[in-house]
């Protein structure tokens, strides 16, 4: 079993700033975490700060993986064109952002990707990375 976790912009910056928000830990630190945990799942990671990668990503990933776990960002809250990408893709995608989007700016509130997705999980820190794994592991079982 495969899948690609898939960050988006400024989120290379984890563990480096705004502590307070997104917690004191890389997200590199937390990876081998997680594969370590789940030593069934050949977890891939992929970061960018542009719009565009992200999409081509989703579509190679798309089509070759079992699931995605995708923080997009900002640009859950802008982008139409990687709401189509997760759309065009058979992979499931699940949404995750690590702080509670509801609880900041009204424009956090309202997310593209969110009616694309297979289910989205918010406010739980890097946790949710964790459960979006696990959900993917126990679909790909059935
Ligand atoms: O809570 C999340 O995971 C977000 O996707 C993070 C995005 C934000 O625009 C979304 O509304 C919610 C921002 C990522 C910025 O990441 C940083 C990490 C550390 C230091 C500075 C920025």
């Amino acid at each position: 079993m495969k899948i690609l976790i898939i960050n988006g912009p400024n989120l290379n910056l984890l563990g480096k700033r705004e502590p307070e928000i997104y917690g004191n830990r890389t997200f590199e630190q937390f990876l081998a975490e997680l594969q370590a945990e789940f030593p069934k799942i050949e977890i891939d990671y992929f970061q960018s700060n542009h719009e565009g990668a992200l999409i081509d990503r989703i579509h190679e990933a798309g089509f070759s993986t079992d699931g995605i776990i995708l923080n997009a960002g900002a640009y859950t809250h802008t982008s139409i064109a990687l709401a189509d990408a997760i759309a065009a893709v058979p992979a499931p995608v699940i949404e995750v952002h690590i702080s509670n989007v509801h609880q900041r700016e009204p424009f956090r509130h309202h997310s593209y990707l969110s009616a694309k997705c297979v289910g989205s999980i918010v406010g739980l820190g890097l946790e949710g990375y964790r459960l979006a794994a696990s959900y993917l592991e126990v679909r790909s079982e059935k």
